[in-house]
C-alpha cells in the first residue's frame, strides 16, 4: 500500500503527520507544496487549500492533522501511540482538541498582539504544571499528545527565541523528546526554516 503526504517544512500540522510516520517508520511519498504559492490542485485534496493531507492509493485524500494522526495510528498500530485504556484515550484526545489553548498564545505572540507575551507565558506555565505531574503530556508513555504539540514547542523555543528557563519541566519534556530520532529529524527541520 503506498502513502503519500502533501507537505510543508514549515508546517506545524505537518510536522505532527511526520512525527507519526517516522515513529512508525512508516515509507511514504512526500509532495512538497510551496504555501506561498499553492498549486490549485490542492483545493481537490482539500477544499480549504491547507496542509498536511495524506492519500493512500486511490483512496480519498485525507486533511486535518488530528484525524491523520489518528488514522495512521489505526492502520498502523505498531508501535502504539495511544495509552491503552479509553479514559486516558480519551485524555490524550481531550487535549489534542484543545490544541488551541497553546496555539492560540502562539500565533498571537508571533504576530506581536498586544499582551501575547503574557497569555503565552501563562500557557507555557499551565504546560509546566502538568509536566511537573508526569513524564509525558498523556502520561507516563510518549504518544500522540506530545507530537500534537511539540511542534509548536520546539518553533517557540527555536523560532521566536522563548526562553524556558523558567519552565523547567517543559525544557525537561523537550529535552527528552528530542532524544528519539523522530523528534530530533523534526528539530533539524526547524533549525533550518
Ligand atoms: N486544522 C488543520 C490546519 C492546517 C494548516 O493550517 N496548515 C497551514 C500550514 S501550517 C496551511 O496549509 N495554510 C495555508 C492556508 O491557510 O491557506 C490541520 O490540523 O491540519
Amino acid at each position: 500500500m503506498s502513502l503519500v503526504l502533501y507537505d510543508a517544512p514549515r508546517c506545524p500540522y505537518c510536522a505532527r503527520v511526520r512525527i507519526v510516520l517516522a515513529e512508525k517508520g512508516i515509507e511514504v511519498d512526500v509532495v512538497e507544496i510551496d504555501l506561498s504559492d499553492r498549486p490549485e490542485w490542492i483545493y481537490e485534496k482539500n477544499p480549504k487549500g491547507r496542509v498536511p493531507v495524506v492519500e493512500e492509493d486511490d483512496g480519498p485524500p485525507l486533511p486535518e492533522s488530528a484525524v491523520i494522526m489518528e488514522f495512521l495510528e489505526e492502520r498502523y498500530p505498531e508501535p502504539p501511540l495511544l495509552p491503552t485504556d479509553p479514559a486516558d484515550r480519551a485524555a490524550v484526545r481531550l487535549l489534542i482538541f484543545r490544541d488551541h489553548d497553546f496555539t492560540d498564545p502562539y500565533y498571537d505572540f508571533r504576530r506581536g498582539e498586544d499582551g501575547a507575551a503574557e497569555r503565552l507565558d501563562a500557557a507555557l506555565g499551565r504546560f509546566d504544571a502538568l509536566l511537573r505531574e508526569r513524564p509525558y503530556l498523556g502520561g507516563t508513555e510518549y504518544g500522540l499528545a506530545d507530537i500534537a504539540y511539540v511542534p509548536w514547542f520546539l518553533r517557540a523555543r527555536d523560532m521566536l527565541g522563548i526562553d524556558l528557563v523558567g519552565f523547567s519541566s517543559v525544557a525537561d519534556w523537550l529535552r527528552r523528546l528530542e532524544e528519539r530520532p523522530a523528534i530530533a529529524v523534526e528539530a533539524g527541520i526547524v533549525a533550518a526554516l
